[in-house]
């Protein structure tokens, strides 16, 4: 069996979406989400210049060999343009011998560990009133863990709150726009919002927030202090994670959880983390991590220090990359929960899938391989459009983190 030929579809339904579809010499063909928000291009280019010519004639069913060859055969390793590119690889390679054997991912994985997948919903709105009515919207949709994000008085354009309800994009301009940030004044409104959240709504549900990197790791401490009386599912994302010993320092003064990982790309990224048992969940995807291949490497690591898994799940993230996600959390022992941002009709028409959200669970589906196609024709109806994240500056004009 030979991989005879493979393309790269870039569409863009709303916000632009990278496709790697790999075709064998056996009709079967399977598909990898490949879509690195902001920067969609360089992965098409790192596929079709640099690893497309050497997947030609390649054995597809030797997925991890063919893993092995692109993270050791680059020289270069790691870093979110290259892991993209051997995600989508790995995506479509599973989806082929899934297809090949008549059979859903997660059973090539080792069979369900579980009849659903526990997702999380994103309730935001301009001010607190507005907030926690969008948690009571996700508690009447079924959702049994509700992410909480709200405008900051004083804040034009906080993370985490968007223009539609339900459909969060904030790369929605041609160049970044641009966006103030203060702290003081997030870490003064961010526990009254979790507050008023438990008054009206009781303990019942599982609650979120993202902190989005904004935070030193004192007032990452503090925040996380400030917030154990609304218990938590989990604090994201607290500070940036380059430097991991932060974490060291949140940990001694909180008891909320913490999850961190949308941004990391490989098992090295998650290593210190995990292993000085620092965090409590793990983000990393799998189209930002390396692809399934990948993903499970760094969940078995996490598994015996008690971390579970929480796959980031935002917009940017493609169906197909949902699909793939939900079957590996049917598999994974060490399951967390599961991020799920829906994709707007347009891109769900794009990307028809057997996945489906029903009272705070989704369900991958039976279909063989990850359950997710595209519509190339339709596809091409949207090309791509140049779309950036906004970038942060604090108040007197500092480049800040977005
Ligand atoms: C986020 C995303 O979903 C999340 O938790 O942090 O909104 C993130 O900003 C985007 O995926 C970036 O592309
Ligand atoms: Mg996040």
């Amino acid at each position: 069996m030979k991989i005879q030929s493979a393309r790269v579809i870039v569409t863009c339904p709303g916000r632009n979406f990278v496709t790697l579809k790999i075709e064998t010499d056996q009709g079967v063909f399977g598909i990898g989400d490949a879509t690195l928000n902001g920067r969609e291009l360089s992965v098409v280019s790192y596929l079709e210049d640099h690893v497309i010519p050497c997947l030609i004639g390649m054995d597809p069913r030797r997925i991890e060999d063919i893993w092995q060859y692109l993270y050791r055969g680059a020289y270069w390793r790691r870093g979110p343009v290259t892991m993209s590119a051997i995600a989508a690889v790995d995506t479509a390679l599973w989806d082929i011998k899934g297809k090949m054997a008549g059979m859903p991912i997660y059973d090539l994985l080792g069979g369900k560990s579980r009849d659903g997948v526990m997702v999380y919903g994103h309730a935001n709105g301009a001010d607190i009133a507005e907030t926690v009515d969008a948690v009571g919207h996700y508690i009447d949709l079924g959702y049994k863990a509700i992410r909480a994000q709200s405008g900051v008085p004083g804040i034009k354009d906080a993370y985490g709150v968007g223009r539609g309800k339900l459909f969060y994009e904030p790369a929605d301009a041609a160049l970044p726009s641009l966006t103030i940030w203060d702290t003081k004044k997030y870490l003064d409104h961010i526990p009254k919002l979790f507050e008023k959240i438990r008054d009206t709504y009781g303990f019942e549900h599982h609650l979120l927030h993202d902190g989005h990197h904004r935070m030193t790791p004192i007032e990452a401490a503090q925040l996380g202090k400030a917030l154990e009386p609304a218990k938590l599912f989990w604090l994201e994302d607290a500070t940036p994670a380059e430097n991991q010993e932060a974490f060291k320092l949140i940990r001694q003064h909180t008891t909320t959880p913490l999850a961190v990982g949308e941004i990391f790309n490989t098992i090295w990224d998650c290593k210190d983390l995990i292993q000085n048992q620092l965090i409590d969940y793990i983000r990393a995807t799998v189209v930002h991590a390396g692809g399934i291949t990948h993903l499970r490497r760094i969940a078995d690591l996490a598994a015996i220090y008690q971390i579970k898994t929480g796959s980031h799940g935002a917009t940017d993230l493609s169906p197909v990359c949902m699909g793939a996600a939900l079957h590996f959390d049917s598999w994974v022992p060490n399951f967390g929960i599961q991020e799920y941002m829906r994709h707007t009709p347009e891109t769900d028409e794009v990307f028809p899938h057997n996945y489906r959200f029903e009272q705070g669970y989704m369900y991958a589906g039976d279909a063989p391989g990850h359950g997710v196609d595209i519509d190339e024709k339709l596809a091409a109806k949207y090309p791509y459009q140049p779309a950036y994240l906004p970038v942060a500056r604090l108040e007197d004009g500092t480049m800040f983190n977005w």
